[in-house]
């Protein structure tokens, strides 16, 4: 059972041969200095842990409040599509807006609306489309299925319709809808021609919504008004601002004064409403998104943003990001 263990007595047993091992003491030290790295590097390991999480939480702050900033940008870039006037109206769910309608407030989050271009599905129909109508008949259906839906344009005006169903695809393809939904949105009383524009859309309403445990998140809603419910985009967004630049002088910049007399909308408080969309002037929104922390782990107050003031210090930590984004499809761009 001894085997490989040299006793000590045996060693020491040697002539010129020092007594080796650890005293007490030196063994006491060196139990002390083990504990004291080991210390070390636990406490080294627990800052570097939090600082990851630290990082995390700022990336998934950042990335939440990007996301909204991502769907805005997009949906605005593809506003309007095919419709230079912006004169585009929700004949499907039978929301009232007219191609980006911003609703504003100064002591809340503003809200967002907007009938946009999809996938750039781009095709024309031959056939008149008025009051009467339930089929559109196409060149090119590719890419169109049951339950999408379309502006049709003549340029100067686009109703949003339902696809509802996809006929056969030949030289021409029939795609089912209706026209007479939305007695806010009614065809133009001419219909319009064969050759119109066919162009696969959406309708978006991008809004701040408070969750059942209190968190607040952008959501985007399918059908605004109508039954579908809103989806979630991002948790944490407390707050979107957006201001709607107006080239009032025609002068290709956008004054900005952050006053009520600039040519930017909803910027300070007292802003009278923008002109319409209609008038050809709008060219740029400016979008404000605030994310903040679900569970509250740091310390400071919603920014103060265009037309809402900052707001009181809480436990939350947050990240704003800002964009502006011109738009492209109304008139000339900056
Ligand atoms: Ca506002
Ligand atoms: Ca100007
Ligand atoms: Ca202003």
């Amino acid at each position: 059972m001894t085997r490989g263990l040299r006793p000590c007595s045996v060693r020491a047993a040697r002539p010129g041969h020092r007594q080796s091992g650890f005293t007490m003491v030196e063994l006491m030290v060196s139990l002390v200095l083990v504990a004291v790295v080991v210390g070390l590097m636990m406490q080294i390991a627990v800052v570097m842990l939090a600082g990851f999480k630290e990082q995390r939480e700022a990336l998934e702050l950042s990335r939440n409040a990007r996301a909204g900033i991502e769907l805005l940008t997009e949906a605005v870039r593809n506003a309007s599509a095919g419709v230079s006037s912006g004169e585009v109206l929700d004949s499907t769910s039978c929301n009232p807006v007219v191609g980006i309608t911003v609703t504003n407030h100064d002591d809340q989050p503003d809200s967002i609306e907007f009938i946009y271009g999809s996938g750039g599905i781009v095709t024309s129909v031959r056939n008149t489309v008025d009051a009467g109508t339930t089929t559109l008949t196409v060149v090119n259906a590719s890419g169109i299925v049951p339950g999408d839906q379309v502006i049709v344009s003549n340029g100067t005006t686009g109703r949003l319709l339902p696809v509802l169903n996809v006929g056969a695809a030949g030289v021409t393809t029939d795609l089912t809808t209706q026209t007479n939904l939305c007695a806010s949105a009614p065809m133009p009383a001419t219909g319009f021609d064969p050759g119109a524009l066919v162009i696969r859309a959406r309708y978006a309403r991008l809004a701040v919504e408070t969750g059942p445990d209190g968190v607040p998140m952008l959501t985007v809603d399918p059908d605004g008004d109508g039954p579908a419910p809103s989806e979630i985009l991002a948790e944490g967004v407390e707050d979107i601002q957006i201001a709607v630049g107006v080239d009032l002088d025609g002068d290709s910049a956008l004054l900005d004064l952050g006053d009520t007399t600039d040519e930017w909308f909803h910027n300070a408080p007292g802003d009278p409403p923008p002109p319409p969309i209609t008038d050809g002037q709008w060219r740029a929104l400016r979008v404000t998104v605030t994310a903040r922390d679900v569970l509250g782990r740091g310390g400071s107050a919603r920014p103060a943003a265009e037309d809402r003031p900052a707001g009181a210090a809480d436990k939350h930590r947050r990240r704003t990001l800002r964009t502006q984004i011109e738009i492209r499809n109304l008139g000339r761009a900056l």
